[in-house]
């Protein structure tokens, strides 16, 4: 007993002179001695923030203005989608269609480009970039696409380039000396190469271009397309790359993820036969065939923290909160699924999407507090958030860290 007892106390001892010293290497100063956390992420840093479309909560998305602000509040890595135009230049658009983002239908020089394409099998008709030259792009003005959100900027802003990103991004990062990123994604790649427009040769040559071609660079190529990413790695892109992760909607009653075309299967594989659904990438054969060619997941957030709705007797959804209104804000959030975890055994990191500060976008168990999601999501080991609004995420982890002891 007093052999154990002072074996402890020496191992005690051993540890907390370990501590001290490591808190005195790096400047921990007068703090009690108190061990700090680790994270749960694959790389045991903090959670990476990335701002989703830019500040888009704020500034008409992918616009350098948005980007810009995203980098001021903060933010680790900007977003921009990329799409071609005409001439085949990488421009920031999250659709090909550019109706719904631009002002473009309300320019009368532009009306007869109105036209229908087929986009990953569906008909839409409206404006497209590959209909466009740049310098035609470079006549309009971005859109804001939420209509809750602030209007004053729109038409200010131009359609930037993947170039002009770049370059904004470097100079901040020489600015700020920050760890500033990009994480660029192949918009509808089969689209594009149907058109003779493909995406991915562009996308390696800019990079290389940057000298950004390395897996160290500050640089995360995403697609929801496994094609355009394995033909990437194959063309020689040596970037951390993403396997996005999507599906239709949520089944409120069920708690489960609905799959409906175009969004129930990467469409590569829809092209193919293929006729797995993008949950077959959430199961450890499909993490396993992911970590072949990509190095992190980027799943819609439902795939990790399933949103049910509560059912009365007669098996109809509960207005929850007494809105008069039966939707999301009456469903809450449900214990997490084993995604993280089977994630990073397979050797993967997880970035989920999108997290949003409207109230319409959060689960009535969040008591309309943005924060409490990411804190959520913080908490389980998620390895990054794709945000709208990066200041709040951004207050979450540093809620998060202080409860680490960080
Ligand atoms: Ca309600």
């Amino acid at each position: 007993m007093t052999i154990f007892a002072s074996t402890t106390f020496f191992k005690l001892s051993a540890m907390a002179s370990a501590m001290v010293m490591a808190l005195t290497a790096c400047g921990g100063g007068d703090d009690p001695v108190l061990a700090t956390q680790p994270f749960k992420t694959l790389a045991n840093v903090q959670p990476l923030v990335v701002a989703h479309r830019g500040a888009s909560g704020y500034l008409p998305e992918h616009t350098l203005e948005s980007y810009t602000r995203a980098i001021e509040l903060g933010a680790d890595f900007v977003e921009p989608d990329l799409v071609a135009t005409k001439d085949g230049v990488l421009i920031a658009r999250h659709e090909p269609n550019i109706t719904s983002t631009t002002n473009v239908a309300t320019l009368p020089q532009f009306a007869a480009r109105k036209t229908t394409k087929k986009v990953d099998g569906v008909d839409e008709t409206g404006w497209f970039a590959s209909d466009f030259t740049l310098a035609e792009i470079k006549t309009l003005g971005a859109l804001i696409t939420d209509a809750e959100r602030p209007q004053q900027f729109n038409g200010l802003y131009k359609i930037p380039t993947l170039q002009e990103i770049v370059d904004l991004v470097k100079a901040r990062r020489a600015a700020t000396g920050r760890e500033i990123g990009i994480y660029p994604e192949t918009k509808h790649p089969t689209f594009h190469r149907q058109l003779g427009l493909g995406l991915e040769d562009r996308l390696i040559t800019a990079l290389n271009a940057a000298n950004w071609n390395s897996k160290t660079a500050p640089v995360l190529v995403q697609s929801f397309e496994p094609g355009s990413l394995k033909e990437m790695r194959a063309k020689g892109l040596t970037t951390r790359m993403v396997q996005l992760i999507d599906g239709d909607d949520y089944d409120l009653k069920t708690g489960k993820i609905s799959y409906a075309a175009p969004y129930d299967r990467p469409y590569d594989w829809a092209v193919s036969g293929d006729t797995r659904l993008f949950s077959a990438m959430v199961t450890p054969a499909g993490l396993a065939e992911i970590k072949t060619y990509a190095d992190g997941i980027g799943p819609w957030k439902p795939y990790i923290v399933p949103i049910k709705g509560a059912v009365d007797a007669a098996g109809k959804l509960r207005d929850v909160n007494g809105d008069g209104k039966v939707n999301y804000n009456d469903a809450s959030s449900q214990p997490a699924t084993t995604l993280i975890d089977d994630a990073h055994k397979a050797g993967l990191f997880v970035h989920a999407y999108t997290f949003r500060s409207e109230q319409r976008r959060l689960a009535f168990d969040y008591n309309k507090d943005p924060k409490a999601e990411y804190l959520q999501f913080y908490r389980l080991g998620l390895d990054g958030v794709f945000s709208d609004f990066p200041d709040t995420a951004l207050e979450a982890r540093s809620t998060y860290l202080r409860e680490l002891g960080r």
